[in-house]
């Protein structure tokens, strides 16, 4: 290295061996005789030169861009795109063993008939029967006590933060999961949640809820941890909420508001709309009927009844409706988008469980489920090229252009699917179901997390030659569930394994990007393994529906929760079957 007054030049040129340790000497010589400021501007060229390699490095299998907005997948499938059933696509026998490991795991499955606590009816959810299953209860533990020790009483956990987020301020976690701890049989997590809810949740609070949201968790899963253990304490709050929530359904149509402050229990719309969502207004039906059926009372389910009438009399594109309607006029707002996606999705859910939910008694539940499922099979599903992958596309401008973009909440369908062909409903629902769950599988598969993003676009006009690309904007996980979901129906209709093992797959995945020392977090990006860019939250779904799916998928009794005498609400909470 030869130093001039103003500036360093480093000679590269190599010496022999023997002048190495002189050389070394007269380095560090030159090295004191440097001024300050030339050392600084060593330090901050080897600094940059350090972020750049790490840059290039940590970039590498990112993806292309594919134009302005979007980025396409140049990730190659982690399973081959022909997918045989029953082949495994992981180890999955020496995971099992990993599992049991620990002593402890051990333990927990072993005490699978242990003693059921009070309240318990005995012998039907005594804890764990496989090692898969002991796996989802650690990782369950594991979100419980982050949100305890954190969150306790708050709607969620903000895992990364190690604080809270409030929505509604019911201590959503608790309500929504209570079900899934007793399903999973964990005694010390039931009593101090039962505890909770005895003790602090309170419905006459000067705040605005959302119907919908509000039904679905809490009346839902309180609804539901009656039905399991017949304790009136859950029963007694479920009025108090219904009768608040009753509030919404004043409207010029009968078709609920979708908001109302549960202290002076005054209902509106959303800020943003005149309009309520569809599948909003749709997806009240189960748990205000079952309100009526616990006491008595027919004015809930009245209420919701009228709203599914109504709707049962507009006009329809095919059976499918419009995600907007006007709780004044009782009208679509026919311009807006057709999907099985937000705002529309559990419409469809939901026509086929009331009629499950009613005995199979009210004809027009079931005509309008089977009309639009035949609208899905004309209008909205298509094929990718260059594999064929089967997609279920949205309608825009009153039905007239298709757009090739399905929403992860769309990969509830196959598990609705099967429901309705085990109950009777067409066969070609079946193959619509398997190949929607192959698509939806590549979905998770596709990535280095082996996670889903939010949405995601379909190639159908030979664009590219991937079948399938994600917007930076929509590669978020926000640990939804539908898919596993799917998956459980899959499995309890088919006894497939391979739906089982999909779902450890995934289950992989979620343990491996989304897992924090104090719970899971979603994540804001699925494509990258090195770049999940966390999002400090944990909603009160993950516990209540994804872990629970989870269980249930894997367990080795598939009457766990007998499909044929439950209904299971559009958040996991397990509702009876009357017979009319
Ligand atoms: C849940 O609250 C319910 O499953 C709802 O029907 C859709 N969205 C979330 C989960 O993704």
């Amino acid at each position: 290295m030869v130093v001039y007054s103003d500036h360093v030049a480093l000679n590269l040129s190599t010496s022999d061996n023997i002048y190495d340790k002189k050389r070394t000497k007269s380095l560090k010589r030159k090295w004191h005789h440097l001024s300050k400021l030339q050392k600084n501007c060593i330090y901050i060229l080897t600094a940059l030169i350090c972020i750049t390699l790490f840059y290039i490095l940590s970039n590498t299998p990112d993806a292309t861009v594919f134009n302005s907005e979007v980025e396409e997948h140049q990730i190659k499938p982690h399973i081959p795109i022909e997918i045989k059933f029953n082949e495994k696509n992981f180890e999955t026998d020496n995971d099992h063993e990993r599992v049991l490991d620990d002593p402890q795991d051990a333990e927990l499955l072993n005490n699978a008939n242990k003693e059921i606590s009070k309240n318990k009816r005995a012998s039907e959810f005594s804890g764990p029967t496989t090692p898969r299953q002991v796996a989802v209860i650690k990782a369950f533990k594991h979100a419980w006590r982050g949100y305890k020790q954190y969150a306790w009483g708050h709607d969620h956990l903000r895992p990364i933060s190690k604080s809270h987020h409030d929505w509604f301020g019911l201590g959503l976690t608790i309500v929504d999961s209570i079900d899934t701890i007793y399903i999973m049989g964990l005694d010390e997590e039931y009593l101090e949640a039962r505890d909770w809810i005895e003790k602090h949740l309170q419905f006459d609070i000067n705040r605005d809820v959302n119907l919908f949201e509000v039904t679905i968790r809490v009346l839902g899963g309180l609804l539901s941890i009656y039905h399991l253990t017949f304790d009136k304490m859950y029963l007694d709050k479920s009025v108090d909420l219904g009768d608040r929530l009753m509030a919404c359904f004043q409207s010029g149509s009968g078709i609920p508001f979708s908001d109302v402050n549960l202290f002076t229990r005054k209902a509106h719309s959303p800020k943003w709309s005149p309009d309520s969502s569809t599948s909003e207004v749709t997806t009240l039906q189960l748990e205000f009927r079952d309100l009526s059926r616990a006491t008595g009372d027919p004015k809930y389910e009245m209420a919701v009844s009228k709203v599914s009438e109504l709707i049962h009399k507009l006009e329809k594109t095919d059976g499918l409706v419009p995600i907007f309607i006007n709780p004044n006029t009782g009208q679509f707002r026919f311009s807006s988008t057709i999907t099985l996606g937000a705002r529309g999705d559990s419409y469809y859910e939901y026509l086929l469980k009331q009629w499950l939910q009613t005995g199979k008694t009210i004809d027009y539940l079931k005509e309008d489920y089977v009309t639009a499922i035949s609208g899905v099979q004309e209008r909205l599903v298509m094929k990718t090229v260059p594999n064929g992958f089967v997609f279920i596309g949205e309608l825009l401008n009153g039905g007239k252009d298709f757009k090739p973009k399905m929403d992860h909440l769309t990969c509830y369908l196959p598990g609705t699917l099967v429901l309705g062909v085990h109950n009777g409903l067409p066969e070609s629902h079946k193959k619509l179901a398997e190949d929607l769950s192959t698509t939806c599988y590549q979905t998770y598969a596709r990535h280095p997390t082996f996670l889903a993003p939010e949405i995601t676009y379909f190639n159908i006009q030979g664009e590219s030659s991937n079948d399938f690309y994600v917007k930076i904007n929509d590669a978020h996980n926000l640990l939804r569930p539908e898919f596993v979901e799917s998956l459980w129906y899959m499995y309890q209709f088919s006894g497939n394994s391979t739906y089982q093992d999909w779902g450890w797959n995934i289950f992989q995945g979620f343990e491996n990007f989304t897992k924090v020392s104090s719970g899971y977090t979603s994540i804001g990006n699925v494509r990258s393994a090195t770049d999940v860019r966390p999002k400090d939250m944990m909603e009160s779904f993950f516990l209540a529906e994804t872990l629970k799916y989870f269980y249930l998928l894997f367990s080795d009794d598939p009457k766990l929760i007998d499909l044929d005498k439950y209904v299971v609400n559009s958040e996991a909470h397990i509702l009876p079957i009357h017979n009319s």
